[in-house]
């Protein structure tokens, strides 16, 4: 049977394929439980140094598997409790492992879904992606960090009237307006993903994650608490042997070879 994620390792990028395409990736529990091992995978191998996900035929997610949820089906089940357990997560995953992910959107990104690349690190999107904010259309507000994303990156106008409306943002727009790194032509999309997963694997791994965790802390600390942590962080990688080698190599004029400690 095939597996509804794939995951595929190679010159220490991890690339992670959401592979319901019938149903454009709609999240279900084999697909989150599959995930969660995915993931744990990429943050805690050493010899994971960057991770793509993907989405499987024309969709990249179209959020939680609303065939999940059938009213009909009797059961009424406890959407904080899937938050809890499957969502959170997952996103307090991302976000914590101080490793580059790269999320190549490959089509339509709706509800859950969206928000699952929103909170990727770099996010690069094909020109026929969307965003989409779905969850008014069946009476829920954003989860898996979408209010949180949205209103940092948007700002409270832009974060409302998408999660209100569940209006469609085009890819070229969501680029415009700085909620995603770049759109890029639909049939370039993996070489890109796959170009810059693969130069951030041979770069400073150790550096990279630490940046990730400094600028996510950013959005919380004073100016007086960040220049701290930046020194504390950098302190720590003035002894690392990435930049022992990124200096040495300067200096002889030859490019670095980066070992990621
Ligand atoms: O529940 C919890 O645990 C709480 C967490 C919730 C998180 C959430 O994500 S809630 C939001 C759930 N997602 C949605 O509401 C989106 C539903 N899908 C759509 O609105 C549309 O499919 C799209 C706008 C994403 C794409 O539209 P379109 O016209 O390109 O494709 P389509 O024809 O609607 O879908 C193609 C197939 O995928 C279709 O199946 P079929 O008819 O060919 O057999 C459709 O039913 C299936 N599909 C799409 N989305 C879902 C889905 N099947 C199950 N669940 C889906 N979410």
């Amino acid at each position: 049977m095939t597996k509804p994620v794939l995951t595929d390792f190679r010159d220490g990028v991890l690339e992670i394929t959401l592979n319901r395409p019938d149903s454009l990736n709609a999240f279900t529990v084999e697909m989150h439980e599959l995930l969660r091992e995915a993931f744990a995978r990429a943050q805690s191998g050493s010899e994971v140094r960057a991770v793509i996900l993907t989405g499987a035929g024309r969709g990249f997610c179209a959020g939680q598997d609303l065939s999940e949820r059938d009213p009909d089906k009797g059961e009424i089940v406890d959407l904080s409790q899937t938050l809890a357990t499957n969502y959170n997560p997952l996103v307090r995953r991302i976000k914590a492992m101080e490793k580059p992910v790269i999320c190549a959107v490959n089509g339509v990104a709706a509800g859950a879904g969206a928000n699952l690349a929103l909170a990727c690190d770099i996010v690069i999107a094909a020109d026929t992606a969307k965003f989409i904010q779905a969850f008014s259309k069946i009476g829920l507000i954003p989860d898996a960090g979408g209010t949180w994303t949205l209103t940092r990156h948007l700002g409270e106008a832009r974060a409302k009237a998408l999660a209100m409306t569940a209006m469609p943002l085009p890819a070229k727009k969501a680029e415009e307006w700085g909620l995603i790194w770049q759109c890029v032509e639909a049939e370039k999309l993996m070489d890109t993903a796959r170009e810059m997963a693969a130069s951030l694997a041979r770069a400073a791994t150790l550096g990279i994650g630490k940046t990730k965790k400094v600028i996510q802390a950013a959005s919380t600390n004073s100016l007086d608490q960040q220049l701290e942590l930046e020194a504390s962080v950098q302190g720590e990688l003035g002894r690392s042997n990435d930049f022992r080698e990124g200096v040495q190599s300067f200096l002889e004029k030859r490019a670095p070879i980066f070992k990621g400690n």
